[in-house]
C-alpha cells in the first residue's frame, strides 16, 4: 500500500476515534467549525449524529447518554455560540463526574488572534479553554494534526479514570479538513495504574469496624459515588451482612428498593423525617461514595451528624478534607474507591455477626410509620403530587429508567417515589439545570437502544429545553414526558413564602411568567398528548402512558398550592424541617440534644 492510498481526513479520524471507544450517538449542532465532524459521523454505519436544536440541549443529551450506560457521552458544537451554549450542560457532568468528551470547533489556526490582544480575529472565535477550565478534568486545543490521536485517547482516558468527569477538545477547522497518515501520529500512553490502591485500606477497615462493635445506633450513608464505581450490587450485599439501617443520597436512592428492611429512606434539607431523625440521632455514620453537601447536612454543617462518629469514604481527597474546613472534622476519613473500599470490607465480613440493635430499630421504623412520605389524600379532586409520584412508581415497569428535572418535582419525586430494584432515577443531582431532563431522557433513551423511558418534568424546567419535543417527534423516541403543571416556579415560590412575605416576583403568571397551553404545544410538534386533571383520572391514564409504544406527553396538572414537606427551612438542622412539629413531639424525637433554633417559639 503506498502513502497517499492511507491518508485519512482528521474529522474522519475523530469519527473513528469516537465509534471505537464505544460511542454510538453523537449529539451535535452544525455550523462552520463543526460541519466537517458532522459529515465525517454520518458517514460511518457504526454511529449516528443526532441533531438536538440546542448546544445545552446536546449536552444534556450527552450526560443522559452516558449516566445510562455508564460509559462515555459525547457532544460537539461549533465555535464561538455553539460552543458557549454548552457550557451548562459541561457543569452539570462536572459536578456529577460523569464522562463526556466535548468537542467545540475552533476558527482555522491561521485566523486566530493569538496574542495580538484584540477580543476576536476569525469569525466567531472564542477562548472556549478559559471559559470551562474550571468545569472540566482536562481541556486543550489540537493545534498540530499529529497530536490528534494523542489528545483523543488522553481526553478519553482522564475522563473515566479515577473520580470520572467531562473533558473538553477544541479542533480548529483547517485541521479538521487535513488530510493526515494515521500510522505516523503519536499516541497516548497512560501511567500504569498503581497496584497497592491504599496500603492504610485494611488497617483503616478494621478500625471501622471497631467502631461498628461498639455502636449503638449506627446508620450507613450510601451515594452517587457506587453508582460511578459501579458497585451497586456488591453494595447491596455488603449491607445485608453488615445489617445497619441504610439511608440514601439522591444519587443512590434507586441502589436500595423501598422493600428493603434496612432502608429508612433519603435524608437532607428535602429528605424524609425518618431518614433525618435516623442521621441526627445516630452514634455512627459510615457513609461510602457519598460527598454530602450541604443539601444533605443542611448548614452549618456542624449541625450534622451533632452526635456520630463520622467515617467519609471517598475517592477524592479535597471532598474528605472540606469537613474539618466547614467545622465538621471526621472521625475517619478514608481515601478510597467505593468499589475497592467495599470489596474488602465485604471480605472482613464473614466473621462479622450482626447486631440486633432491637431498640435502635423500632425507633427507626417508629419514625417510617409516623411520618410516611405520602400523607391522607386531602378531600379534592385535585391530583397529589405525592401520591402521584406513588402511582406513577406501580404503573411503570420494574426496570424503567426515570429522568426528573428539578423543581418540585425531583424533591416529590425522591421523598415519595418508592423504588423497586431495577428501577433507575437519573437528576442532575449537583447543577440542578432547570430544562435537564428532556435532553438527558433523549440520550438515555438512545443509549438504551431506544428503550421506554421516563421523563418528569416541572413545567418551568420544561420551557428551558423546549425544543427537544422536536428531536423527540423525529427519532420517535419512547419517551414518556410527566409535566407536572403547577403554572409556575412551585419551588421557588416556597422559599418566597419562608422568606420574602409570599410575593412570587417572577415566579407566577401574577409575578411575570407566562406559560403556554403545553397540550396544544406537543400537538404542533406532531407529539401525541394526553392530559390529567384530576385524581380519579391517574390510574386509567398511567395505563395509557404505559401502553403507548411512542413519544407522549402528558400534562398533569396540580394546584399551585403544592409544597415540598417537610423541607428544612435555611438556619434550622435537617431534623427539624418545615412545617414544624409540634416541640413536645419533636423533642420526643431527639436522643441527641437539640440546637438552641429548635428550642426557640414555633414561627
Ligand atoms: C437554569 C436554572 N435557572 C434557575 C434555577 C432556579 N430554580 C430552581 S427550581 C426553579 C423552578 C422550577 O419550576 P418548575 O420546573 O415549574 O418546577 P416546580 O418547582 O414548579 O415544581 C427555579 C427557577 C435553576 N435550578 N436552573
Ligand atoms: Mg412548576
Amino acid at each position: 500500500m503506498n502513502q497517499t492510498t492511507n491518508l485519512k481526513k482528521l474529522s474522519d479520524y475523530v469519527a473513528e476515534f469516537l465509534a471505537n471507544v464505544g460511542i454510538r450517538h453523537v449529539f451535535i449542532i452544525s455550523g462552520g467549525a463543526s460541519i466537517h465532524l458532522l459529515h465525517s459521523l454520518a458517514r460511518r454505519t457504526d454511529i449516528q449524529p443526532i441533531c438536538p436544536h440546542h448546544e445545552q440541549a446536546a449536552a444534556m443529551s450527552a450526560d443522559g447518554y452516558a449516566r445510562a450506560t455508564g460509559g462515555l457521552g459525547c457532544a460537539i458544537g461549533t465555535s464561538g455560540p455553539g460552543a458557549t451554549n454548552l457550557i451548562t450542560g459541561i457543569a452539570g457532568a462536572w459536578f456529577d463526574s460523569v464522562p463526556v468528551i466535548f468537542i467545540t470547533g475552533q476558527v482555522a489556526t491561521y485566523r486566530m488572534r493569538g496574542d495580538t490582544g484584540v477580543r476576536q480575529m476569525g469569525f466567531q472565535e472564542t477562548d472556549i479553554l478559559s471559559m470551562v477550565a474550571s468545569i472540566t478534568k482536562y481541556s486543550a486545543q489540537i493545534r498540530k494534526t499529529e497530536d490528534v490521536a494523542f489528545e483523543l485517547e488522553k481526553a478519553a482516558h482522564i475522563a473515566v479514570t479515577g473520580r470520572p468527569g467531562p473533558v473538553l477538545l477544541d479542533i480548529p477547522d483547517d485541521l479538521q479538513r487535513q488530510m493526515i497518515e494515521p500510522d505516523s501520529l503519536r499516541h497516548f500512553a497512560p501511567a500504569p495504574a498503581p497496584t497497592a490502591v491504599n496500603a492504610r485500606l485494611d488497617f483503616d477497615i478494621d478500625k471501622v469496624l471497631e467502631l461498628a462493635r461498639d455502636a449503638e445506633r449506627p446508620v450507613v450513608v450510601l451515594g452517587w459515588g457506587i453508582r460511578l464505581a459501579n458497585a451497586d450490587h456488591l453494595a447491596r450485599d455488603v449491607m445485608l451482612s453488615l445489617g445497619f439501617p441504610v439511608l440514601t443520597s439522591w444519587g443512590a436512592k434507586d441502589i436500595i428498593e423501598e422493600a428493603n428492611p434496612l432502608l429508612v429512606g433519603t435524608f437532607g434539607t428535602h429528605g424524609v423525617r425518618a431518614g433525618n431523625f435516623a442521621i441526627q440521632n445516630a452514634d455512627l455514620i459510615i457513609a461510602v461514595g457519598a460527598r454530602l453537601s450541604t443539601h444533605e447536612t443542611g448548614t452549618p454543617m456542624k449541625s450534622w451528624a451533632r452526635g456520630a462518629k463520622v467515617v467519609v469514604v471517598d475517592i477524592d481527597a479535597a471532598e474528605l478534607g472540606k469537613f474539618e474546613k466547614f467545622g465538621k472534622p471526621l472521625t475517619m476519613a478514608i481515601q478510597a474507591d467505593a468499589r475497592v473500599f467495599l470489596c474488602r470490607l465485604k471480605d472482613r465480613l464473614s466473621t462479622w455477626r450482626r447486631p440486633a440493635l432491637n431498640e435502635w430499630r423500632a425507633r427507626i421504623a417508629d419514625w417510617r410509620a409516623r411520618y410516611p412520605a405520602v400523607r391522607l389524600a386531602p378531600p379534592t379532586r385535585n391530583v397529589d403530587p405525592y401520591a402521584f409520584m406513588t402511582a406513577l412508581a406501580n404503573a411503570m415497569s420494574h426496570n424503567e429508567n426515570v429522568f426528573v428535572d428539578t423543581g418540585a418535582s425531583v424533591a416529590w419525586l425522591m421523598q415519595a417515589f418508592p423504588t423497586k430494584l431495577g428501577q433507575r432515577l437519573f437528576h442532575d443531582f449537583n447543577n440542578t439545570a432547570m430544562g435537564w431532563a428532556l435532553p438527558a431522557a433523549i440520550g438515555g433513551c438512545l443509549a438504551l437502544g431506544a428503550r421506554p423511558v421516563t421523563c418528569i418534568s416541572g413545567d418551568g424546567s420544561l420551557m428551558m429545553n423546549l425544543q427537544e419535543l422536536a428531536t423527540l417527534q423525529r427519532h420517535n423516541l419512547p419517551v414518556r414526558l410527566f409535566i407536572i403543571n403547577n403554572q409556575g416556579y412551585g419551588m421557588v415560590q416556597q422559599t418566597q413564602e419562608q422568606w420574602l412575605g409570599g410575593e412570587y416576583v417572577g415566579t407566577s403568571y401574577e409575578g411575570g411568567l407566562g406559560f403556554p397551553n403545553f397540550v396544544a404545544l406537543a400537538e404542533s410538534f406532531g407529539l401525541p398528548t394526553m392530559s390529567i386533571e384530576t385524581k380519579d383520572q391517574v390510574p386509567e391514564k398511567l395505563r395509557a402512558a404505559y401502553r403507548a409504544s411512542g413519544p407522549v406527553v402528558i400534562d398533569v396538572k396540580v394546584p399551585r398550592t403544592e409544597r415540598v414537606t417537610p423541607q428544612a427551612r435555611f438556619g434550622y438542622p435537617i431534623e427539624d424541617a418545615d412545617p414544624l412539629l409540634p416541640r413536645e413531639e419533636f423533642f420526643s424525637n431527639m436522643l441527641v440534644q437539640p440546637e438552641p433554633k429548635s428550642r426557640e417559639p414555633l414561627v
